[in-house]
């Protein structure tokens, strides 16, 4: 029996895990969406308000359907309250770009936004997109501006709908890589919302005269209970973490070519402090496709999930829940229903390694990439540091174009054998090249944005992350694992920016300066983490680690990793994910 999802219905009958129909409350956030004329609620009437920096609470939920979100300056939340201030005010925008793709000329246009028109740095997410922060109110309609001149936009990029979808960074690594980038943007944009708010709010003003009503084929009125995510993957690289995607794809290549997909649904790390009833997820495969029915499959899994999705409670949304109380073989049974494929058995895909490759690489086409690593993605020049100027140099001389990557960090793609020293020369006079020299910790960490812009966080992240980085690096060079690749991923909040349940160490702010401590996951992406502490300090954990580290470097066998080890040698065996179990095994 289908639930009763139609346009502008604003009260659902549900069809829970029982045969009868359960009606429930909707939660606020469907009403806002259903009034909104299809994203457009008020925002123009907020922009030209002057008497404040904010709009109010409903554009607010509507904005991230446009990129946007209002944010304040937490640091100065204090003094100003004591000054009897409004917040300091301001919006982050986050871009959409399948597959983490951009031009040259689009990198300039970019860098030049970010000192023009917010806070001067431009920041790369673990979705593989830009953030802007720091765009004033008055900033967002010239930005937006700016950005679609030169055919880029924010449209879906958040809110509740299909968000960017991730692909493997390097199309020229094979024919595979580039069918599978096409197949990614295809989607993409297969199932972008169809309403014209975007460009009526923030480009032209404009109503479209005597056209039809709008109509969202795939969305309807209310858009999807929850945000959705996709991301596809070619193995042995898990490079985009596919088991924590909404809907994977992983690529199945047979002599060189890329013959179809494993579909995986399911997956997702968002969960609470203290409520079991949220859990990160790993994705289940429902089977395998060929290529020309990835839009099929992609838009029966998304039309799925906006009928059956939970919209009575938003921690219980994703479609991983939806998943979890129906059950795999119903889901798999609805969508092949909807898009008329049958999935055949999955084929064997091996994932080895979730690391960005660094340095020059060749690919088959006889140009070159460069891996860049970025600490937590931050584009910024500092005193003495001058990493975006270096970037808008190499952007100014380059004719390949650039690739961020799942992990925040940056490729420098298409370069040919001739302009290969001039980009070298560029990274060398800035000192980027010395990036890629730190201890491969450090290569691989991950971190949230956290504080100050983001409203959600309990404790510092990006901030922290080298003060981390730096005490782990002591204990990993006296165990003489200095080179080892070990993953550590760090957010200020539970909701799993940084995806830190599936790091080897995994540190997850619960309130400021403490954090809950989640070791064990395997390196590949393939198992969750798991916890040891509660609520630690940076330098508890760190002492927690310690002898578990000197374990790891006397006892490992021949190339186990060190999540596998902490699995099978230091995790006590009734550890789960939300309890610590009987105490560490060292
Ligand atoms: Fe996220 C909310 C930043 C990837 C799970 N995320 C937020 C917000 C917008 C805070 C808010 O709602 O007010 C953060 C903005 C901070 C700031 O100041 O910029 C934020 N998320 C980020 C980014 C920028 C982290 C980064 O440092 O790179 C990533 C942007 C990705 C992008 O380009 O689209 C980012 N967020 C993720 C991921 C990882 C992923 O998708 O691969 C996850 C976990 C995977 C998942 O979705 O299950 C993630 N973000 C969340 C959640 C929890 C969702 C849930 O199901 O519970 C929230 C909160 C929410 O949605 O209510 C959230
Ligand atoms: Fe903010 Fe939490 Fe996401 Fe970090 S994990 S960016 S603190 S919502």
């Amino acid at each position: 029996m289908l639930a009763a999802h139609r346009d502008g219905e604003h009260v659902l009958p549900l069809l829970m895990s029982s045969e009868e129909p359960v009606t429930k409350p909707l939660v606020a956030n469907e009403g806002i969406k259903t009034a909104s004329n299809f994203l457009r609620g008020t925002i123009a009437e907020d922009l030209v308000d002057q008497s404040t920096g904010a709009i109010s609470d409903d554009n607010q939920q509507l904005t991230k359907f446009h990129g946007l979100y209002l944010q304040d300056d937490r640091d100065l939340r204090r003094e100003r309250r004591k000054a009897k201030m409004e917040k300091a005010f301001s919006f982050m925008l986050r871009v959409r770009l399948p597959g983490g793709r951009c031009s040259p000329a689009q990198w300039k246009v970019l860098d030049q936004l970010a000192d023009e028109r917010a806070n001067g740095s431009l920041r790369l997410t673990t979705r593989q997109t830009f953030q802007f922060h720091g765009i004033l109110k008055g900033n967002l309609r010239p930005l937006i501006q700016g950005m679609h001149d030169t055919l880029l936009d924010s449209i879906a990029a958040c809110g509740d709908v299909n968000r960017n979808v991730m692909a493997p960074p390097n199309p020229e690594r094979s024919p595979a890589h580039a069918a599978m980038y096409d197949h990614a943007k295809g989607l993409s944009e297969h199932t972008l919302p169809k309403t014209r708010a975007y460009h009526e709010i923030w480009l032209d003003g404009e109503k479209v005269a005597g056209s039809e009503p709008e109509v969202e084929p795939l969305y309807g009125a209310t858009y999807l209970p929850r945000k959705f995510k996709v991301g596809f993957a070619i193995p042995p690289s898990n490079d985009v973490d596919v088991y924590s995607q909404d809907l994977g794809f992983i690529g199945v290549v047979e002599n060189g070519e890329l013959v179809g997909y494993n579909v995986t649904v399911g997956g997702g790390l968002g969960m609470s402090h203290g409520n079991e009833a949220t859990f990160p997820r790993l994705a289940e495969a429902l089977g395998f496709i060929t290529c020309d029915q990835v839009n099929a499959v992609g838009e029966a899994v998304i039309a799925t999930q906006r009928d059956y999705g939970d919209r009575t409670n938003r921690k219980h949304a994703r479609l991983k829940y939806t998943i979890e109380d129906r059950g795999l073989a119903w889901f798999k049974g609805e969508v092949e229903s909807r898009s008329g494929v049958i999935f055949s058995e999955a084929r064997a895909a091996t994932f080895t390694t979730i690391e960005d490759p660094h340095g020059w690489h060749e690919c088959i086409d006889g140009t070159w990439f460069y891996g860049l690593h970025i600490l937590s993605g931050r584009i910024k020049d500092r005193e003495g540091w001058q990493m975006k100027t270096a970037l808008r140099e190499v952007a100014e001389i380059h004719s390949g174009d650039f690739r961020l990557t799942p992990s925040q960090n940056l490729t420098i793609s298409g370069v040919t054998t001739e302009s290969k020293p001039a980009i070298e020369a560029i990274l060398a006079k800035h000192g980027l090249d010395k990036e890629n020299d730190r201890s491969r910790l450090r290569l691989n960490a991950l971190s949230c944005v956290a504080l100050p812009t983001c409203g959600l966080a309990l404790a510092e992240s990006e901030r922290v992350l080298p003060e981390v980085i730096e005490k782990f690096d002591v204990i990993l060079e006296e165990a003489g694992l200095a080179d080892d690749a070990i993953s550590l991923r760090m957010t200020g909040c539970p909701n799993g920016c940084a995806r830190p349940y599936l790091a080897e160490i995994g540190f997850v702010g619960k309130a400021p300066g403490k954090y809950a401590l989640y070791i064990g996951a395997k390196y590949n992406g393939t198992r969750l983490n798991r916890l040891v502490s509660p609520k630690c300090t940076i330098d508890e954990a760190v002492e927690m680690l310690r002898p578990v580290i000197k374990k790891y470097a006397a006892e490992r066998e021949e190339g186990e990793e060190f999540g596998d080890f902490c699995h099978r040698a230091v995790l006590p065996e009734d550890a789960t994910f939300h309890s610590i179990g009987s105490g560490l095994r060292v």
